[in-house]
């Protein structure tokens, strides 16, 4: 039996009416949600039908253009083949990017900076998806130099009411995981916030989405662009509960069982300013899985920080999992709080017996660029590159 079949088999044996997927595996798996509801279960989060949807980038891009949601330009659907792609290229300006319908978060993406780069852009994201996802359908789009990542949080009541929770920033990554996430974005305002939000949430309302979803964008120059919608709850879901002072997943649950969102949109005012850190059990500089056994544990605490994590004295880190191993959300009237809060809970932390990122964190808060909220996507990278040499 498949992970989805035990988990049927275990709702139904105990008689759980309901199941919450978490933000991970199956959580946009739509061929278990859709199990999920022929067994009678409640999912509580979207529809089958819609993680079905945004989970084909394409019909994604193309729903969310129809719904009124700026995207980034590019192919209007497929790309089929070679010579397409190639008059695409001359018409959107090189750069340009290649991304695997089937992809998302990264994965079977390829730059062509220029004409010549673009015969092995194309193959080689056709290929990837078809050897990742069994999918080689691919689209085109203007690629965007210096964005930041921007994604509002959205939530739906799945009979057409939806709110948004305005945006966070998750531009410090590095290869594709994000590393600190924060809310509001330091290069949001209010006007931004309010108009983008707007979009997004009259978007889901329309096709009558329910429960917690993302929808992200790069953001450059004033302008938002679409690229993905994620139909789950995220890892990085703490800081919008921080500055909007809700719980998520109270609502979530909600609304898988038929009751109303506890809030509407003119009850969401922002208060103040939360940042994410994630730590992850990896050995630095290089990011390698740190698993083993935890020797002490000490959790900071206090006004605004939220330590979330399973860790205790003697736990044994398995290395089956992804790394992460805690979040730190700290929580202040204003940015400067919030980072002084972040750098005295580090302070506090004790996590021995293996590595963790901590020590990034503790180096990052002295960066200027940090500390301003000055950074793009790619900032992350060029400064570890930066770390390297010296
Ligand atoms: C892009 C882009 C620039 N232009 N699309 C990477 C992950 C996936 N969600 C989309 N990604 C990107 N799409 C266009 N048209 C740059 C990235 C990208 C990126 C996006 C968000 C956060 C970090 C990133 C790191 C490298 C590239």
């Amino acid at each position: 039996m498949c992970s989805s079949d035990l988990i049927l088999a275990a709702c139904e044996i105990t008689g759980a009416q309901a199941i919450h997927p978490g933000y991970g595996f199956l959580s946009e798996n739509a061929q278990f949600v859709q199990a999920v509801e022929d067994h009678g279960i409640t999912f509580i989060g979207p529809t089958a039908e819609h993680i079905r949807v945004m989970g084909d980038k394409i019909t994604a891009k193309e729903t969310m253009k129809a719904l009124g949601v700026p995207c980034v330009p590019g192919s209007k659907g497929g790309v089929p083949d070679l010579a397409t792609a190639q008059r695409l290229g001359e018409e959107l300006g090189y750069p340009v990017i290649v991304k695997a319908t089937a992809g998302g978060g990264g994965r079977g993406m390829k730059l062509a900076r220029n004409a010549g780069e673009m015969e092995s852009a194309f193959l080689t994201a056709r290929s990837e998806g078809k050897a990742a996802f069994g999918n080689d359908e691919v689209y085109i789009e203007k690629y965007l130099t210096t964005p930041r990542h921007i994604e509002i949080q959205v939530f739906g009541d799945g009979k057409g009411g939806a709110v948004h929770l305005g945006e966070r920033d998750c531009s410090l990554q590095r290869r594709h995981q994000k590393v600190l996430e924060e809310a509001p974005g330091p290069a949001i305002s209010a006007e931004e916030r309010a108009r983008i939000g707007a979009i997004c949430a009259d978007a889901v309302a329309k096709i009558n989405y329910a429960g917690a979803g993302t929808i992200e964008f790069l953001y450059e120059n004033g302008e938002f662009y679409f690229i993905e919608m994620n139909t789950r709850l995220q890892v990085e879901h703490p800081v919008t509960e921080a500055v909007f002072g809700v719980d998520l997943v109270r609502e979530q649950i909600r609304v898988a069982a038929g009751l109303p969102m506890s809030f509407t949109q003119e009850d969401l005012q922002i208060n103040g300013h939360a940042i994410e850190v994630r730590i992850n059990a990896e050995r630095l500089p290089n990011f390698s899985p740190c698993p083993g056994r935890i020797t002490q544990y000490h959790a900071p605490g206090g006004l605004g920080v939220r330590m979330d994590s399973a860790l205790y004295d003697g736990y044994v880190i398995p290395p089956y999992y992804d790394s992460l191993i805690a979040k730190l959300i700290v929580h202040g009237r204003d940015r400067t709080e919030a980072l002084a809060r972040l750098d005295r809970a580090l302070g506090e932390l004790i996590v021995d017996g293996v590595d963790t990122t901590v020590p990034l964190f503790r180096a990052l808060l002295g960066e200027p660029a940090v500390q301003t909220g000055d950074y793009n996507i790619h900032w992350l990278e060029h400064w570890l590159e930066t770390q390297m040499a010296v």
